[in-house]
Order: structure tokens, then sequence, then C-alpha cells
């Protein structure tokens, strides 16, 4: 059994102030309030709960500002896909899981607690399947144990290159599936997520443009009550495609033929009328907002203000993994609204913005990654503590912190994981060993 004691904490309820949590079997077993730290306590200043980040694909950290380079004609979320696919040929299951170690131990070291894992990239870079064919989910599950962090596996079917059912493109080969293969795959990635502790399987239709409706409805059956996670409405040129081939935009199609209620996680949903924004906040799916990754491939601004004026959940991810920040996702979604709307504290709810904000995306992103989420009995103990001598926090406390937290760019101290610290004075535990090996692949791989 551990002990933590914090001088104070964001507790569900409110801040406060000298709290105990007693640990045991990685569970929050207590949280006392007001109370004195015992001599065998482990003492710290702040207590966050840990950020679930909803939505990554850990292969990508690999290239991170490898597509900032012009290109010879107009750059786009469609030229950088090309440049990302043909990094995406080369990474092996062993390549993955240095890279997903990486890029996990960074998200720990930022606040990020569990990490819902995307995943696309099944068979080898021909198209074979390998003779596990869930090698890579185990790459996946390799490097959520290396580096502790919790892990909701998200297997993506994605078996088209375009709305109507268009084949897929050559580089897209190491994605494709069948209904059949991708049930197989799917027992494969449970077996491998099996003796992860908290671990969660869901199940993702990669987007309108890579699946039928038929094999939407198929897939929403073979998980159920397990979390559904579908990227939509990000690009205006998809918004386009939808249209020319069903008549509706893609926020509209899928609330108007899937059953889409709290196990859904929409990822981006950037373009959508009042009308959509509407009906997604009412459906009670979580909005995925990627602000960093949007903001990298130019995908546009989320209607925030009025999703959440309208009851919308939401969460945050980060994507492409070009920057690795729990925080500064939470900020540049406010900074979106501020520079498009020309106010201030936006989704702040009328209180402080950077403390909303951060229980906002726990709560909603929580609920997309299918698990519990918040400082409180019956919890896995999944705790972020802020480095107190940081001069962001000085003279702060309670909300105010987690201001300055989000906007003035202070510090982790230490995270835990079930009650294990992972990361202490702002690194992860393992980071000399992970980023090792790291190099050596990338270095192999960039050659
Ligand atoms: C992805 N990324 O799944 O990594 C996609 C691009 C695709 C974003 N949508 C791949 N941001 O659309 O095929
Ligand atoms: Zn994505």
């Amino acid at each position: 059994m551990t002990v933590l004691h914090f001088a104070e904490a964001m507790l569900p309820e409110g801040w406060a102030r000298d709290v105990r949590v007693t640990v045991a079997d990685g569970v929050i077993a207590s949280v006392e309030i007001g109370a004195a730290a015992h001599g065998g306590d482990e003492r710290h200043a702040v207590a966050l709960p840990g950020m679930p980040n909803l939505h990554s694909h850990a292969f990508q950290r690999g290239m991170a500002g490898l597509a900032e380079v012009a290109g010879p004609g107009d750059d786009s979320f469609w030229t950088w896909r090309e440049v990302m696919y043909l990094f995406a040929a080369r990474v092996s299951p062993d390549d993955l899981a240095a890279i997903a170690a990486m890029a996990y131990a960074g998200m720990l070291e930022t606040g990020f607690t569990r990490v819902g894992e995307f995943h696309y990239l099944h068979h080898a870079p021909d198209g074979a399947p390998y003779a596990d064919r869930a090698a890579m989910s185990a790459a996946i599950v390799a490097a959520a144990e290396e580096t502790g962090i919790a892990l909701t596996h998200l297997p993506v079917f994605y078996a088209h290159g375009g709305f109507g059912g268009a084949p897929l493109g050559e580089r897209q080969a190491r994605f494709r599936h069948d209904l059949d293969g991708f049930a197989r795959l799917l027992e494969g990635a449970r077996a491998a997520c099996a003796t992860l502790p908290d671990a969660v399987v869901g199940v993702a239709p990669h987007s309108l443009r890579a699946v039928t409706p038929e094999e939407l409805a198929a897939l929403e059956l073979m998980a159920p009550g397990a979390p559904i996670h579908i990227h939509i409405a990000e690009q205006v040129r998809e918004v386009e495609d939808c249209r020319a081939w069903s008549g509706a935009r893609p926020m509209e199609w899928l609330l108007d033929h899937a059953a889409v209620d709290a196990r859904w996680c929409l990822v981006h949903a950037t373009h959508m009328t009042a009308d959509e924004t509407e009906r997604l906040a009412r459906s009670g799916a979580v909005a995925g907002l990627c602000p960093i990754t949007e903001a990298n491939l130019g995908d546009g601004i989320f209607p925030a203000v009025d999703f959440l004026a309208a009851g919308g959940r939401y969460g945050v991810g980060s994507d492409s993994n070009v920057l690795i920040d729990a925080a500064e996702e939470l900020r540049l979604l406010e900074y979106g609204q501020r520079l498009e709307r020309r106010g201030r504290n936006l989704l702040g709810r009328g209180g402080s913005t950077g403390d909303a904000l951060w229980r906002g995306a726990v709560a909603g992103g929580a609920r997309a990654l299918g698990a519990a989420s918040g400082i409180a009995a019956g919890n896995a103990a999944d705790i972020v503590s802020l480095d107190r001598d940081h001069p962001a926090f000085v003279a702060r406390e309670g909300a105010a912190l987690a201001d300055a937290f989000v906007f003035a760019r202070g510090a982790v101290d230490c995270v835990w994981r079930r009650g294990a610290k992972v990361v202490s004075g702002g690194r992860h535990v393992a980071r000399d060993a992970i980023a090792r090996r790291y190099a050596a692949t990338l270095r192999r791989l960039l050659a």
C-alpha cells in the first residue's frame, strides 16, 4: 500500500487541501481531505487527475517535423498524407514498438496517463498479414507495457480509398482487411491486451471514406459496449466528396445512419453546420479534438463554443504526435476560438478556463476510452503532480495553478500510473533506454 499526500489536489468535487490518497493494488482505496501527512506518506505539492489522450497514431511520432518542407505544388493535408504513407511503409513491428515507446514516454511526461491508439498499420508493407496477424498490435501493447501508460487499443478497419467503396491505393495496402480478417485481428488484439492492466479494446472504422455503409453496420456489432472511434469531417474535400457520394455531409450522414451515442468518439468533427453541431452534442458522443495536429495539417477550427453551449462532451488527442503536450492541446483549443471570435475565456463555462479545460477533457477523454477518471476511490491511481518550484506557479493556488499550467507553461513533476511512479522530476523513469533504442531505430529508418 502506498499513501500519497498532496498539499492541493484537483478532485472531482473541486480543489481540496491536504489530500491523502491511499493506493492499494494500483487502485485508489480512499481520498481523505484536510488530513495531515503521516510519517510514511510520500509528500507532493499539487495533484491533477491524469489526462486521457483519446487519439494517437504512435508511429507518426517518427516523422515529426519531416513534413514541414514545401513541395512542388500547394501543400495540404493530402500532400502531408503522401509523406506520411512513405514513412509508414518502412515501419516493422520492432520499429513500431521502439517509436511507440518513445511517444508514450513523452505522453506520460506531459500528463497523459492513457492513450487511445487508433491503429491501422496492420500488415507487412506488401499487404501480406504477418505470421502473427496481430504482430503490430502486440508492438503497441509492448510499448504500453514498457512505459506504463494505460492503453485503449482501437484496431482500425480501413478497406477503401474513397467514398462509395473505391479501391485502396497502393500505399494503403498495409491497412486492408475484409470483415472476417478483421474479426480475427480483433481476437488477436484482445489476446495481446489480456495481460495489460486496465487495457480496453474498442473498434475503429477509419472514416466514411474507408468503409462502406454495410461494413460500418457490421463493425458496430463487433465490440458490443466497447468504444467505437471514427475520423470524421476533418477536411473540406472530405465533406465535398461525401456530398457527391450521398447528398449528405459526413456528420449528417453518420448521425442519420449509425446509432451514435456515448460509446462513440468522433475524431476531429471540424466541419459541421450549426444543426450538426447541436445534434452531435445531443448524441452523447465525445468529440475527439486534436488541436495541435489540426493546426499542423490545416484542417480548420472546431465549433467548440457552440458545441459546449449545446452540452457537448470533448476530449483531446495528440493524433500525429508532431508535438506531444497535453496542456498545449488545451491551450490551442481555447486559442483557436479566441482568434476566430476575437474574445477571451470562451471555453471555461464562466469560471477558470484552464481548470475547466483540464476537467472537461479528463471526463470526456475517459468516456471515449472506456475508462473511469479522476482522483476518487475506486479509480486507478493515475495522477500527475506539478512542479511547485516552477516560476509559472509562484503565488498561485487551486484553479489558478491549472490556468498557469495550461496557459503559462508550468511543468509536470511526477506521474503515477496505477500508483507506480513512471515519471519523476519531469522525466520518464526509462527515458534513457527508450530514447537510445528510438534513436537507433530512426537512424536506420531514415538512412
Ligand atoms: C490517419 N490522419 O489515419 O493517420 C489520417 C490520415 C488517411 C488524419 N486524418 C490517413 N489526420 O486519411 O488515410
Ligand atoms: Zn487520426
